[in-house]
């Protein structure tokens, strides 16, 4: 299948050019800069292959044509507090298509007293034959031990080149300080990265007993209680442990302004630190988390921060100033109905995660570069470039280029729509940001040379989805 998208205005995070595409098979084959815009390839060569024509044109006259998102961070099927995220690879993936987003990377879990290989066998099996896009796995260790340690190095060794760690959920995730500096110190061996979900889960524990002791057991507790000092903390300490294991970090989901600077600091003094934020810390707030039990929609961790406390703003600054590289949604969606209400009358037991694997590459465009904060190419680098450089999937994704997969987005910047549980593909009973109008929206979203969603269409298939094997973290390792 040979598809051809012409007029529109290519945008990869180097900037910008008028130039045709041309997609043959699974591989973009030619740009053709308009305009006397040279494209980078030689226009011979490109017109020859024009010549032989193409089984679908794709007017993108006022259009970008994009590299296809990649969500770095989703959680399909994740089990937590007695239930499971809804969204699976199938629906999870879809919604994602009709956002823009051809890639994800998804956190398989090594249960605790067994072992990573076991984990990471089980979310194969979950993904493969479902995904309508390709997929890639980070880690989650739960346990780091002599075992472990070495079998890090296999797992490396299928692609899987990145692991999360927690200082948070005692007695379930959480590592303590010298497990974190034993991965770190394997990971300087084996090439991987370290991913840290960093908040002090020790000390926030603390504050929850007074919290339901005092019978403030309110979803917006969930949030009071796991102060933003508690995640400057857990940011900071981890680092300076990567310092010592002379290994680079990545901190994921940030959301407190504490944790930004703790990052800016390191990154100051020459740390190979790196972190990306999530939109519902862009956009929502902890006024989310009150109107009673409502608020458990909004329950996440780390939590919806206060307005007053400048954390927004942080963080706006921290990804226009590069301290931050990447957003990624942390999706891991649970119903209200059912789900969420596992916690009415015990915060605790709200199962934590928000929606947003669909609406991100559109909130971001809108709140990004429609609000004035950021240019369209560092869209495309906040949302593409970057997550596929930083994940050692660059330059086969995260590029309009030739050579690389024709993971690509005909991106209509103009088009104003209105996000709606009504109307997402999200398999989940309501969104975070019902009823909020946003500009800009996926026409034809291109994953691997087919095309799976066309004006609002769905033309993909479950198990077109490839695994996709990761280079070790070399890029983190060099910037
Ligand atoms: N935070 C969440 O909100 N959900 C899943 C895991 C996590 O760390
Ligand atoms: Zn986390
Ligand atoms: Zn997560």
């Amino acid at each position: 299948m040979r598809i051809l998208i012409k007029n529109g205005t290519v945008i990869n995070a180097g900037g910008r050019q008028q130039a045709d595409v041309l997609i043959d098979g699974d591989k973009i084959v030619a740009l053709v800069g308009r305009a006397g815009e040279d494209a980078g390839v030689s226009d011979k060569a490109a017109a020859a292959l024009l010549a032989l024509g193409a089984d679908e044109t794709i007017d993108a006259t006022g259009k970008w044509v994009i590299p296809g998102a990649i969500d770095e961070h989703t959680h399909m099927e994740l089990p937590f507090g007695g239930t499971f995220a809804k969204d699976t690879f199938e629906t999870g993936s879809r919604a994602a298509a009709f956002g823009g987003t051809t890639t994800i990377i998804d956190f398989a879990v090594q249960s605790k007293g067994k072992g990573l290989q076991e984990g990471l066998d089980i979310w194969m099996a979950k993904a493969e034959g479902h995904a309508v896009i390709d997929y890639a796995f980070h880690m989650i260790m739960s346990d780091v031990n002599g075992e472990t340690l070495k079998e890090m190095d296999r797992i490396v060794d299928q692609g899987v080149s990145s692991f999360k760690l927690f200082t948070a959920y005692p007695g379930v995730f959480y590592s303590d300080d010298g497990a974190i500096l034993r991965a770190l110190q394997r990971s300087e061996k084996n090439g991987a990265l370290i991913l840290m979900h960093a908040e002090n889960g020790i000390a926030i524990d603390v504050v929850v007993e007074e919290n339901v002791l005092a019978g403030n057991t309110d979803p917006i507790y969930h949030g009071i209680s796991r102060y933003p000092v508690f995640e400057g903390e857990a940011t900071n300490r981890v680092i300076r442990l990567a310092e010592a294991a002379g290994a680079p970090i990545f901190i994921v989901h940030m959301s407190a302004r504490d944790a930004v600077e703790a990052i800016q600091a390191a990154r100051d003094r020459g740390t190979k630190a790196f972190g990306e934020t999530c939109p519902q810390y862009l956009f929502l707030s902890l006024d989310d988390l009150g109107n009673g039990f409502e608020g458990a929609k909004f329950v996440c961790s780390p939590p919806l921060r206060a307005e007053s406390g400048g954390h927004q703003e942080a963080l706006w600054t921290a990804l226009v100033k590069n301290d931050l590289q990447g957003v990624g949604t942390d999706h891991c969606p649970f119903d209200f109905e059912g789900q969420k209400e596992l916690g009415r009358g015990d915060f605790r037991k709200v199962p934590n995660g928000l929606p947003g694997v669909e609406d991100r590459v559109d909130l971001m465009h809108d709140g990004g570069v429609v609000g004035g904060r950021i240019t369209p190419a560092r869209w495309v680098e906040i949302i593409s470039a970057n997550p596929a450089k930083i994940f050692g999937l660059y330059p086969r994704k995260g590029v309009v280029a030739v050579g690389a997969d024709a993971d690509v987005v005909v991106y209509d910047p103009n088009r104003k729509h209105t996000i709606s549980a009504k109307t997402h593909h999200m398999d989940v009973d309501y969104s975070c940001y019902e009823g909020r109008e946003v500009q800009g929206g996926s026409d034809v979203v291109i994953s691997r040379g087919r095309i799976v969603v066309k004006d609002g269409e769905f033309l993909g298939k479950p198990g077109d989805g490839q695994f996709l094997k990761r280079e070790t973290a070399h890029w983190v390792r060099k910037n």
